[in-house]
């Protein structure tokens, strides 16, 4: 029988940077396989170069599946590298203690509490800040949100507990902290201020406390990067050939990884920097490039190969027409909205784009991407297009991206967008439903998703821009994606 991978079985050489001490200085929400494989990595890299207190407690958002599967392996786990040229497997140990947020409350508001731990870094996606599309506000009307706003001291999500957390944190010690936002975010750390703010402010906290908090917590904004698919039986069976082991909580990923942070630590952090990390003060320029070229792309990618039934992104990314509605949206769509960050060369980084999403070895599915959609488009989508809006020019693969949105992940009536685009989990789905219940036509059915509050009421009342959303839909439903596809891409 295979070994189990612990600190016992593995051999140190495959440790990727050095064991971190036992004492532990970051609170991380969101034990997803994308924190796993980027804020984890570059933690474990940076105490290699300069040892610290940085451990992780790993806090998973509501199952146990993960945090047991860890430590059962003393917190051990690999990380497999995908690239064409370059397969390699790694043993990250740098998670120290591991908490799931639906069950251990009063653990993590305690963690939060103790002067020990000095940064919060959170993936909880898009979905887990609960923005309003709306008004872009905090949704205090949103289940959990609401939930944990009628029994503040008992919170169950990370906005209700890190706001718990700090009160707690302020009135015990007052020490200063940083809290980290790792989403795909438009400026990800101002937006998690305001989300924090927000909910602390309709909680009832006083005055005293949100001074403190506007003076010692820092929320520096910072752009992500790396493609990192959900492990599959195939990524065990690497681990197990590479070194004989078994690990039952491995992440793949690709090659290339990129993180730029705003240097905003209030209370200190990891030398990030010794792994490749950037301290930049043009973050929010790269936050776009990143949220608009790659995401923006990448939605658009997956929501065409969805309908025409591609499994992988490297396979939808291979049809022509795909590949060239993508292009198009990010030469003609996207691009002309960013202000670039200094001696940023778009043509080298839309072909470095291309050259990830064709990665066949790494095999990211189209379903993953396709997921979350309403969450995912409000922060990629809106402005651009109101952009193009304003200068008078229609932006054709972002009407495109949203109504290929729609037809995989919200359906009309009778039209049936096939396994992959049914494999896409819409967070909203059910609200979306009910609220298209008594739509007859295309039209009537895509008004009433627009008019839902996925989007800013800006962008859903200019009537050309609903059109040729509603236009694209109905050329989907009617003649397939493809003629559809090429009908945007000839205007
Ligand atoms: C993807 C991202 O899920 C998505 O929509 O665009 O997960 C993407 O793979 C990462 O942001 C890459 O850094």
């Amino acid at each position: 029988m295979t070994q189990q991978l612990n600190r016992t079985s593995v051999n140190p050489e495959s440790i990727l940077g050095a064991s971190a001490p036992d004492r532990t200085g970051i609170i991380h929400f969101g034990l997803g396989n994308f924190h796993r494989a980027h804020a984890a990595v570059n933690t474990a890299l940076a105490m290699a170069a300069e040892p610290g207190d940085w451990g992780i407690v790993g806090i998973a958002n509501r199952s146990r599946k993960v945090t047991s599967a860890l430590e059962a392996q003393d917190g051990l786990y690999s990380v497999v590298t995908l690239d064409p040229a370059e397969e390699r497997v790694d043993v990250l140990d740098v998670h120290r203690r591991f908490l799931v947020a639906a069950e251990d409350g009063p653990a993590i508001i305690e963690a939060i509490a103790d002067p020990a731990h000095r940064i919060i870094t959170l993936t909880i996606s898009e979905t887990g800040y609960h923005i309003d599309g709306r008004t872009g506000k905090l949704d205090v009307a949103s289940s959990d949100i609401a939930a944990d706003l009628a029994d503040p001291e008992h919170p169950r999500t990370p906005l209700g507990q890190i706001v718990a957390g700090l009160r707690a944190r302020f009135a015990a010690n007052g020490e200063p902290m940083a809290v980290l936002s790792c989403d795909n975010l438009l400026s990800a750390g101002n937006t998690t201020r305001a989300a924090v703010t927000q909910f602390a402010q309709a909680a009832g906290a006083d005055a005293d406390f949100l001074a403190w908090m506007g003076e010692n917590v820092s929320f520096p904004n910072a752009m992500v990067d790396r493609i990192v698919p959900a492990p599959t039986d195939g990524t065990r069976a690497e681990v197990e050939e590479a070194l004989g082991l078994q690990d039952d909580a491995p992440v793949p990923a690709e090659l290339f990884s990129m993180w730029v942070i705003e240097d905003k630590f209030a209370g200190g952090r990891p030398k990030w920097e010794a792994a490749g990390a950037i301290f930049s003060d043009e973050v929010e320029k790269y936050e776009l490039v990143k949220l608009r070229l790659l995401n923006g792309g990448h939605s658009l990618i997956a929501y065409l190969g969805g309908l025409d039934r591609q499994e992988t992104i490297p396979d939808s990314r291979a049809q022509d027409f795909i590949a060239d509605a993508t292009r198009q949206a990010l030469e003609v769509d996207y691009l002309p909205s960013i202000d670039l960050p200094r001696d940023f060369v778009p043509a080298e980084y839309i072909d470095s784009l291309f050259r990830r999403w064709s990665n066949t070895v790494l095999g990211d599915k189209t379903a993953r991407v396709g997921s979350d959609g309403s969450t995912k488009l409000l922060q990629r989508v809106p402005i651009p297009a109101l952009t193009a809006l304003a200068k008078g020019v229609m932006p054709e693969q972002l009407a495109l991206t949203v109504s290929a949105w729609i037809c995989c992940c919200v359906p009309p009536k009778g039209f049936e967008p096939g396994p992959i685009a049914d494999a896409m989990i819409e967070p909203k789905a059910e609200q979306l439903k009910a609220a298209t219940a008594d739509a007859g036509t295309v039209r009537e059915h895509v008004e009433a998703i627009l008019d839902a509050g996925v989007f800013p009421d800006e962008l859903v009342a200019n009537q050309a821009f609903r059109d040729r959303v509603v236009e694209y839909a109905e050329g989907i439903v009617t003649d397939g994606v493809r003629p559809t596809a090429a009908t945007a891409l000839q205007r």
